[in-house]
């Protein structure tokens, strides 16, 4: 019986040593002195082009980065494992079960789904709850327009994910310790499931979804914290009540249902004001540092969802 061992991110891993020691003095006066810019955001130069709901005008990620330092603990905890332990994944023949509290429950191909559902390029900011974060473009389709094939009854609320579970494939769901407790599953309101800014995501970077981010089905909710985005989907199932969520399972009060991208609610343990984002700036600790925006920025598009909820509750 393998033994579920949740982990403890590492404050340090969160904030680097020095400025998770001192961060009070850091976020003062001395922040310039150190060449960081803390308390200004340093958005990256803007790509030419117009910025739309669909895509930010803030630098690419490189795709290197992208792809090389992942979170996927089905192939193991660190940056680097989904990238170096994932080439025995099989990401195809795939099926997709959508089923629950439908009118046409059914299971699809993902032949079928590249063929029948419009892919498109949306370029989104991502936001890790560990306070880093990328720009990816990301080549999907609406979650909406699978919910609208299988028809959601009026009694569905809510809408669960659940990944794959294969061993032999995912050497982190091998062994005596595992990180967490598999299938890694998650959820979203229903409404939250239908903003047109939700996407399942079959590619980056104009290319198929590789092992490591998720191939090759992944949810991408760019307003919400980066462990929703739930990766090689196998399962979705409409729901009446609130789904389970891997991470609220491992520490309920660490990380919430709805993980909205959220500066002014901190972490129990770290900061969530600024981000480092990810192959920018170099910087003492190699990201430039920014704030972090309310809904990561797509306040705009989704904060109406939340109206008349108290989300330092509702976090
Ligand atoms: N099945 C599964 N999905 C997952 C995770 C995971 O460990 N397993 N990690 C989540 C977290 S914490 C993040 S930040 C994103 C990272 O996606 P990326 O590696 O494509 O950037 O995937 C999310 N989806
Ligand atoms: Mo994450």
């Amino acid at each position: 019986m393998p033994v579920f061992h949740p982990p403890k991110i590492a404050a340090s891993e969160i904030t680097p040593r020095a400025l998770y020691l001192d961060r009070r003095t850091l976020l003062g006066a001395a922040v310039g002195g150190l060449g960081l810019a803390a308390a200004s955001k340093v958005f990256a130069a803007p790509l030419a082009g117009k910025e739309t709901d669909y895509k930010v005008t803030e630098k690419i990620t490189s795709k290197e980065d992208a792809t090389s330092y992942n979170n996927f603990y089905e192939f193991g905890t660190g940056k680097d494992d989904p990238v170096r332990n994932s080439g025995d994944f099989k990401p195809t023949p795939w099926r997709v079960e959508v089923g629950g509290l439908v009118n046409k429950p059914q299971v699809i191909g993902i032949d079928d789904i590249m063929k029948d559902f419009v892919m498109e390029e949306r370029i989104y900011r991502m936001r890790c709850v560990e306070a880093w974060s990328m720009v990816i473009p990301w080549i999907g389709f609406p979650l909406s327009a699978l919910l609208d094939r299988v028809e959601p009854l009026g009694s569905a609320k809510y809408v669960a994910f659940e990944t794959v579970v294969r061993p032999d494939e995912m050497p982190g769901q091998k062994g005596f310790f595992q990180p967490l407790p598999w299938p890694y599953v998650d959820g979203l309101r229903l409404d939250e499931a239908r903003n047109p800014l939700a996407i399942l995501a079959t590619g980056l970077y104009g290319e198929t979804l590789p092992n490591q981010n998720g191939a090759p089905l992944r949810l991408v909710v760019p307003w919400k914290y980066g462990f929703k985005g739930i990766k090689s989907i196998v399962k979705i199932t409409l729901t009446e009540n609130e789904p389970p969520c891997t991470w609220n399972k491992s520490a309920a009060n660490e990380y919430g249902f709805y993980a909205n991208v959220n500066p002014a609610v901190d972490h129990p343990r770290w900061s969530q004001a600024t981000e480092r984002r990810i192959g920018e700036g170099g910087g003492l600790f190699g990201g430039a540092r920014m704030n972090t925006l309310p809904f990561n920025g797509y306040g705009e598009q989704v904060a109406g969802l939340y109206s008349g909820m108290d989300l330092t509750v509702n976090f």
